[in-house]
C-alpha cells in the first residue's frame, strides 16, 4: 500500500539548464524536475530523487536526453500591428535611411494607418501567427506594446488584442502602453497637445480598464524628448505603473538615466548609451534590454557598450523587438544567437538574457529559472548542450513546452 503521489508529473532523462546555482548555465546533468499545481515542486540530480519515480508522481515522462530550460521570455515586442513594411525594406535597400523614411511620413506612421484601419478581429488574425511563431521556438511569456494606434480607441484595440492573444494561446502576455511612440499626423503642429492627451486621457483611461502593465516611450530625435518622456513618467508614477524606455537607439538623449531615475524596469536598445547612463542604470537596478534584430535590420554599426554594462553588473536581457519596421524577427532563440554573434555576449549571457533577466525586465520574479516554487514554464529542446540554442540558426529544436505546468506542444 503506498501513499498517493506527492507530485502531478515528474520529468526524467533530461539535462537541466536551471540558471540558478554556481554551475555555468546552472547545469544539472541527468536531472529530474517535478511539477505540481502549475509550479516546480522539485529539481535536482535524478540520483537524489527521494524515492522511486512512480511512487513520487502520478505521471512520469521521459525526455530522451533533451535539454530542459525555463520557458523563454520575450520582454520587448510590438507584435500587434496591421499590414507590413516590406516596401520600406525595399526602399532601404535602394538607399533610403530609416530616419529619411520616417520623416517622409512612412515608417511608424504607415503602420499606424494600417493598424487604425483594422478592426479587433482583423488585428487579432494578423497578429496571432506571429505570437504562434514565437511560441514555436520556446517562448512562454511575452510582452506586447501598443503604439501603432496613437488614439484612445486604436490603442485600446491593440491592448485588447494583446490580451486576447494571451487568452487564445494560453500564454501570459504583459502589456506596455506606448502612446509616446510617434506623433500622429493629426497632431503635426500640436506636439504638446498630443503629449497631454497621452498623459491625461489615454493613459489613465487604459490603466483604469486594466489594459496597462507598464508604460513605455520612444525617447529619440524622431520620437519624443527627454522632457516629454519625463512628463509621461510622472503620470505613470502617480498611477502606480512601472516604466521602461526605448532609449539611446539612434542617438543619446539621456533616456537611460531618465528611466533609471524613475526606478524603471528596463532601458531598451542602448546602442548610444553613455557612461553616465550605465552608472545610473547600475545604481537603480534597471535591466538593459538588447535588441540585436533591430541592430541587424538597420545595419547599425555602433555596438551597445556590452563590456561596460558587464563591468557595472547591469543585468542584460535580450528580446526580439518584433515589429514591422526595424525588426521583423519571429524567433527569440535567434535573437539570442544574434546577441552572441553581433554583440559578443557569451551563450550563457544570451540565454540568461531570454530567461532570468527577461523576467526581471518585466518585473516578474516567479519565472525565468528552474527552481522550486517557480511557475512551471518550461521548454524541452532536442539539443545536448545549452550553447546549441544560440549556435543553430533556424531549425526546429523545440521538442515541447509547458506553461504553468500545462503542455503547449505535445510530443
Ligand atoms: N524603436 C524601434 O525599433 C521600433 N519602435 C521603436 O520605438 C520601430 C517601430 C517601427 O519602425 O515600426
Ligand atoms: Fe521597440
Amino acid at each position: 500500500m503506498s501513499a498517493s503521489p506527492r507530485w502531478d508529473t515528474l520529468l526524467l532523462d533530461a539535462h537541466l539548464a536551471t540558471f540558478a546555482g554556481a554551475q555555468p548555465f546552472g547545469l544539472i546533468e541527468d536531472g529530474a524536475l517535478a511539477l505540481h499545481d502549475g509550479r516546480i515542486a522539485w529539481v535536482g540530480a535524478r540520483r537524489e530523487l527521494p524515492g522511486a519515480p512512480h511512487e513520487l508522481a502520478a505521471e512520469v515522462e521521459r525526455l530522451d536526453g533533451a535539454l530542459l530550460t525555463p520557458g523563454l521570455i520575450d520582454c520587448h515586442t510590438h507584435l500587434v500591428f496591421g499590414g507590413d513594411r516590406a516596401q520600406e525594406f525595399d526602399l532601404r535597400l535602394n538607399g533610403a535611411s530609416y530616419e529619411d523614411i520616417a520623416r517622409a511620413g512612412g515608417g511608424i506612421a504607415s503602420t499606424v494607418g494600417a493598424t487604425r484601419q483594422a478592426d479587433e478581429a482583423a488585428l487579432l488574425a494578423q497578429s496571432l501567427p506571429r505570437a504562434r511563431a514565437l511560441l514555436a521556438d520556446g517562448v512562454t511569456t511575452l510582452e506586447i506594446k501598443s503604439g501603432y494606434g496613437l488614439a484612445l480607441d486604436a490603442e485600446r484595440r491593440m491592448l485588447k488584442v494583446a490580451r486576447r492573444i494571451g487568452e487564445t494561446l494560453g500564454v501570459e502576455v504583459r502589456t506596455s502602453f506606448l502612446g509616446l511612440h510617434a506623433l500622429p499626423p493629426e497632431y503635426k503642429e500640436r506636439r504638446s497637445d498630443y503629449v497631454a492627451e497621452v498623459c491625461e486621457v489615454m493613459l489613465p483611461a487604459l490603466a483604469a480598464e486594466g489594459l496597462v502593465d507598464a508604460v513605455d516611450a520612444f525617447c529619440e530625435g524622431i520620437g519624443f524628448s527627454h522632457e516629454e518622456t519625463r512628463r509621461l513618467f510622472e503620470r505613470a508614477r502617480q498611477l502606480g505603473l512601472p516604466v521602461k524606455l526605448h532609449a539611446e537607439q539612434l542617438s543619446d538623449l539621456g533616456g537611460a538615466a531618465l528611466v533609471a531615475h524613475y526606478q524603471g524596469l528596463s532601458a531598451d536598445h542602448l546602442e548610444y548609451l553613455s557612461a553616465s547612463g550605465i552608472e545610473a542604470m547600475a545604481a537603480a537596478g534597471t535591466t538593459a534590454v538588447l535588441l540585436p534584430g533591430a541592430f541587424y535590420a538597420l545595419r547599425e554599426t555602433k555596438l551597445p557598450p556590452i563590456a561596460s554594462l558587464r563591468e557595472h553588473g547591469v543585468p542584460m536581457a535580450v528580446a526580439t523587438d518584433c515589429n514591422p519596421g526595424t525588426s521583423p524577427l519571429l524567433s527569440l532563440r535567434l535573437a539570442a544567437g544574434m546577441a552572441c554573434t553581433l554583440f559578443r555576449l557569451t551563450p550563457e549571457e544570451a540565454l540568461r538574457g531570454v530567461t532570468v533577466h527577461a523576467a526581471r525586465a518585466l518585473g516578474l520574479r516567479d519565472r525565468g529559472t528552474l527552481e522550486v516554487g517557480q511557475r512551471a514554464d518550461l521548454a524541452a529542446w532536442r539539443v545536448a548542450r545549452p550553447a546549441e540554442l544560440c549556435y543553430w540558426i533556424g531549425g526546429e529544436l523545440l521538442l515541447r513546452s509547458w506553461i504553468g505546468g500545462t503542455p503547449v506542444r505535445p510530443a
